[in-house]
């Protein structure tokens, strides 16, 4: 997967120089006439279903990489190329050039807005605990798992989660790095965490696959946002994003948006009900 996107980087770098010259194209369009010619957009996910997901046999689904393949599509890119990453290192990685766009769930923030080219909403949801069934100590928000001093919360690493709960207070060395779901959902059953935090669908999506009966759900965390993600482009890339939006707005008028991501248990009226301006703009 790393060769491919060494070698997509090239061959990208060669075709819009040659678009370049050729004047064919406003520096606007070179990025989609680019990835035109390449075939394909190099996409990061995080593999969380229900928002990414990899297959055994390598396919990508998910509400987010479906959205973004269908969209591509419309736009004259054949298909998509995914790499999974952790969330805190897809921004530094679109920067770096290593992937086109981010579709993997990144929530919408003002220190987000202003790093990448959010595209207008696509998946909302609300933030959740995955805790021993019973909630032995309690847990409803971030801010109570401060105020436990023995207690331990695991969230993925540069994670709108662990960010919330270090600004609910919770000690550095109380919040966890935790790489993925089924690494988080092992934490809480073998008790080395006291609560593992990701959106409601992706937590929701783990417990149903562990069939355990002595775990429980806390959702939503009190005190904590909806949040809605966007397919994140690079800063200079507005206008492949402008052409993203635009398809993504056709979308949404006519149903096939919703009929994308409401089987995965996204609501398509959330999405429509906000913006990516009040999104970037929110407290
Ligand atoms: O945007 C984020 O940081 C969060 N989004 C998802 C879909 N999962 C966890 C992650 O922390």
């Amino acid at each position: 997967m790393k060769k491919l996107g060494i070698l997509a980087g090239v061959a990208g770098l060669a075709i819009t120089t040659i678009l370049f010259a050729s004047g064919a194209r406003s520096a606007d369009d070179a990025k989609l006439e680019q990835l035109k010619q390449q075939g394909f957009a190099r996409v990061a996910i995080a593999n969380e279903p229900p928002y990414t997901a990899v297959a055994a046999d390598g396919k990508v689904s998910g509400a987010a990489p479906d959205v973004a393949r269908e969209i591509f599509k419309r736009l004259g890119v054949n298909d998509i190329v995914a790499s999974i990453s952790e969330y805190g290192a897809m921004i530094p990685g679109l920067q770096a050039g290593r992937f086109d766009v981010v579709t993997a769930g990144l929530f919408m923030k003002p220190e987000r807005c202003a790093a990448v080219a959010y595209s207008e909403p696509v998946l909302c949801d609300a933030e959740a605990l995955l805790v021993k069934k019973g909630n032995p100590k309690g847990f409803k928000s971030y801010a109570d798992i401060a105020k436990d001093t023995s207690a331990t919360i695991g969230a993925p690493g540069g994670g709108t989660e662990e960010k919330l709960a270090l600004n609910a207070g919770v000690p550095r060395d109380r919040v966890i790095v935790v790489p993925d779901g089924q690494s988080g959902l092992k934490m809480v059953q073998d008790g080395r965490i006291d609560a593992y935090s990701l959106p409601v669908l992706s937590i929701n999506d783990l417990i149903k696959k562990a069939n355990d009966p002595n775990l429980e759900v806390i959702a939503p965390v009190q005190g904590a946002p909806v949040y809605c993600d966007g397919a994140a482009f690079k800063k200079g890339d507005e206008a492949l994003r402008d052409a993203y939006d635009v398809e993504l707005a056709k979308m949404k008028k006519s149903g096939e948006f919703a009929k994308i991501i409401e089987p995965y248990g996204f609501s398509a009226a959330a999405a429509m009900s906000t913006t990516r301006e009040k999104l970037c703009s929110a407290k």
